[in-house]
């Protein structure tokens, strides 16, 4: 066949590359070097979209690329397939969670089958299979043991219309992430895990990630981890037995602490409120309302109007005893810090706008050289001279820091301390879709971990339960699965209906692809050393934060309990972008959803992937509107006739080749693998574009499609489209006279030799001016260029009548004449 018909191409070679496995990486006997390249698991949530061709798309470049350096790649696939989007969707369409999960797993994985994922099919695994779960159950209890999991009653994020608590992460700007409704706070007893503990750890090992993950991610994991360093200070209270502990990070502003702040929906405000007249009782009690009904992020809010009440009770300065109100506020948060601060109105714009708000003075102690606050309205932050501070005074920040702090601890007054944004991660989710917690609550023995060998603690069936979101679990409902025998004593105890938020699965999934269907441990330790940590994840920046920092975090606890030995997961990270249509994000409200299933209908799947490297810089977004698919599939087809076009034979001598086209070729071996490990796959295809077009006119010149070059190039050229295009790469491949397998085909090495050019163009100066310039042989001497520069008419010209003073000869380019 001449025409390329790209559909017909698929078609025939799905059912050859299924015989061939070229992707299968479980082979003991397999001698190549081990590379592990993972992309991000999918919600199983429907067919797969846009996004996810672009990022199955980019992950393909690169897995595919080391597959052709020669590497045994481990490229898995699974589903991410508990969790409230298929719980919501079920309950939506009145189906069981699990019929439905699965169906649109069978559909994705269809899906990426067309698409030419090369996924080694041997590695699948489903987080809702019993076989998964239950090790998530085991590291439940692994983390129990060592006092990591543990439960506790407080305040958690509220989502009144999933009916479920929330974890800070799954609260954007107030609102539920999945269903954008305002979240409300509500006490409840919940299973946490300590993260905390790991805080300085998941903060230092970022600088081990520099460079290999993208600057924003770092950034924003640090933000989120938010370490600060401060003091703890100590402020007697009057008519209080125990001083109150305040957090600060500029203890150097002390002397002009002029109030007290606390939480208003701490216990500490609850217990100064009560030891008050009965007026500020009544106004405490109604502030405490509202501030109930407000999330944090509404609560740190710097342009929020500052509100609060004065308790009309007294703190002392521990630095120079003044007496100092304290009042309660919703600007200091109860679980940071200590929930109490000393108000520096001068230094902090909070402090400020409250103190304005509330008649409070305001002293300055840091001369920063701006205007007064008093004046401007604006506290000054900067750092500055100390004034109005006593022994302070005249000392800059650091050295006040540092001086002040040795006098709190002198007096036994306070310490240097860091403080953390980070909070444990509350993992229980009053829902029925996900793991059960292996846990069983006795009367007698209290909380009883479920012995390994009744593990998995298997969901019970959906049939008859009540999935609607009621604020208590499901499971609760399930009456033969919630009554066991306690384990240890064996009388009548319930299970935990709770079940375990989605990203404890995601958190180690990474390890489970080593042995996805081992029923005797969670992972291998000996494939772990061989193939962890994985070299390249490629995924979304949506999971920028909290994904990445729970899976650091397993992978610390593991590697303290001694599982393995690396302590981060993911030693590269690519983020691709988002597809747009027409500037903003697809989606069925929008009517702007593209449909994939239509895209490779219309464009085959060869164009569409081509589309997604070529689009730009994998890092940013791709227009849809703005992309050309057809233009794609119409240089597939060029490329293609190309390789048709070839008629020398395979061992033909190359050396005897076109000389233009061979340079054109090795110059491109030269180029692509180090663009390709830049991530500059747009570039790439660039490259593979112009080699295309230099073999189109190698094949339409003298020597036509005979001339050995030409089978150099086309060969090249079908190998290193097979990353981007892989249905018409193996075709190619077939075409120039090849077995299948043109994935696994290695391209050569670039002959350098052919790249050094053979000559250079000399410029002769006389007096520092441009004279002449000619073509030399790049290897001619120095006196054999001087000699050619001295016999220039143009040269001799401007010499004239002068003598010569100084020549000065750079071979092959440059000889510079001085006269006198
Ligand atoms: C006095 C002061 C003076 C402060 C000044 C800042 C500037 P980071 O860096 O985020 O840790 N703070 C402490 N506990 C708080 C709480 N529970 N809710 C709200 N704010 C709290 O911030 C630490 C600073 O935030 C602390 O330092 C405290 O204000 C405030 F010129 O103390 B600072
Ligand atoms: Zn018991």
């Amino acid at each position: 066949e001449t025409e390329y018909d790209v559909f017909a191409i698929q078609d025939k070679w799905l059912p050859i590359w299924d015989e061939l496995r070229p992707f299968a990486s479980g082979n003991p006997q397999d001698s190549r070097p081990k590379k592990y390249v993972l992309d991000m698991f999918p919600y199983p949530s429907g067919d797969l979209h846009m996004g996810h061709a672009e990022a199955y798309a980019l992950g393909d470049v690169v897995s595919r690329y080391w597959v052709q350096k020669g590497f045994n790649v481990m490229h898995p696939i699974g589903w991410d397939s508990f969790g409230l989007p298929a719980e919501n969707a079920a309950i939506k369409r009145g189906l069981d969670p699990k019929v439905w999960t699965y169906d649109n797993i069978a559909q994705q994985k269809a899906s990426m089958r067309r698409y030419a994922c090369s996924f080694d099919w041997d590695r699948v695994l489903i987080t809702s299979d019993p076989i998964y779960y239950r090790w998530n159950q085991w590291l439940f209890l692994e983390f129990y043991k060592k006092g990591l999991a543990y439960r506790k009653n407080s305040n958690v994020n509220w989502c009144p219309s999933c009916q479920t608590v929330l974890a800070n992460e799954q609260v954007v700007q107030g609102l539920c992430e999945r269903c954008d409704s305002v979240v409300t706070k509500k006490a409840l007893t919940q299973w946490y895990f300590k993260v905390t503990d790991y805080a300085d750890r998941l903060l230092d090992d970022l600088d081990t990630l520099e460079g290999n993950w993208p600057a924003k991610v770092l950034s924003m994991q640090r933000n989120w981890i938010g370490r600060s360093y401060g003091a703890d200070v100590q402020f007697e209270i009057e008519g209080r037995e125990e001083p109150v502990t305040v957090f600060t990070t500029r203890p150097d502003t002390l002397f002009g602490a002029t109030f007290m702040v606390v939480a208003a929906d701490s216990a500490l405000a609850a217990e100064l409120a009560a030891n008050t007249d009965a007026e500020t009782q009544r106004k405490f009690a109604e502030y405490l309302e509202i501030v109930k009904q407000s999330n944090d992020i509404e609560r740190l809010a710097t342009d929020r109007p500052k509100t609060g009440v004065h308790l009309g009770r007294f703190a002392i300065n521990p630095v120079n005893g003044e007496r100092i109100p304290i009042l309660v506020s919703d600007y200091v948060l109860a679980d940071y810090g200590h929930g109490a601060i000393m108000a520096v109105p001068a230094h902090d714009q909070r402090d400020f706008d409250f103190a304005k708000a509330l008649d409070l003075p305001i002293k300055v102690v840091v001369d920063t050289g701006e205007e007064d606050p008093n004046l401007s309205g604006t506290a000054t932050v900067g750092e500055g001279t100390l004034i109005n501070s006593g022994p302070l005074n005249g000392l800059a920040k650091q050295e006040a820091i540092e001086t002040v702090i040795a006098l709190l601890e002198s007096e036994g007054k306070g310490k240097k301390t860091k403080n953390f944004r980070l909070r444990d991660w509350l993992i229980s989710r009053q829902r029925y879709w996900g793991t059960p917690i292996p846990i069983v609550h006795c009367e007698m023995c209290g909380e009883v971990p479920v012995p390994q060998d009744q593990l998995p603690v298997e969901l019970p069936s959906a049939e008859g339960l009540d999935l609607k979101p009621k604020g208590t679990s499901p499971l609760g409902g399930a009456e033969d699965w919630v009554n066991v025998a306690c384990p240890k004593c064996g009388m009548p105890a319930k299970r935990d209906t709770d079940t375990m938020d989605t990203f404890v699965d995601s958190s180690w999934y990474f390890l489970r692809f080593l042995s996805p269907n081992s029923t005797t441990e969670a992972f291998p330790k000996q494939a772990a050393k061989d193939w962890a940590p994985v070299d390249q994840y490629v995924g979304g920046v949506t999971h920028a934060i909290l994904h990445l920092l729970y899976a650091r975090f397993f992978t610390k606890v593991l590697h303290d309990l001694g599982y393995v030995d690396f302590q981060e997961p993911f030693t590269r990270l690519l983020n691709q972008g988002m597809v747009l249509m027409g500037g903003s994000a697809m989606s069925k409200s929008r009517g702007n959803l593209v449909a994939l299933s239509e895209q490779l209908d219309q464009h085959g799947v060869d164009a569409v992937r081509l589309t997604m490297s070529f689009a730009g810089p994998p890092e940013e977004d791709i227009d849809w509107a703005d992309v050309s698919p057809s233009g794609s599939a119409k240089f597939l087809a060029r490329a293609w006739r190309a390789a048709n076009d070839v008629t020398s034979a395979v061992n033909t001598d190359v050396a005897t080749g076109n000389k233009e086209l061979r340079k054109a070729t090795h110059a491109f071996l030269r180029d692509f693998g180090p663009l390709i490990e830049g991530f500059k796959f747009n570039v790439g295809v660039a490259k593979i574009m112009e080699l295309v077009n230099a073999l189109r006119k190698a094949i339409d010149g003298e020597a036509g499609g005979a001339d050995p070059a030409v089978r150099e190039a086309a060969e090249t050229v079908a190998k290193a489209l097979s990353l981007f295009a892989p249905y018409t790469a193996e075709d190619m491949w077939q075409k120039l006279g090849h077995q299948p397998g043109v994935a696994l085909a290695q391209l050569p090495d670039a002959d350098l030799s052919l790249l050094v050019e053979s000559s250079a163009i000399a410029v002769v100066q006389v007096d520092g001016k441009l004279r002449d310039k000619f073509e030399v042989p790049v290897d001619i001497t120095e006196d054999a260029l001087r000699a050619l520069a001295l016999e220039s008419e143009a040269v001799k010209r401007a010499i004239g009548e002068k003598s010569i003073v100084n020549t000065i000869v750079r071979a092959p380019k440059l000889v510079n004449i001085a006269t006198n």
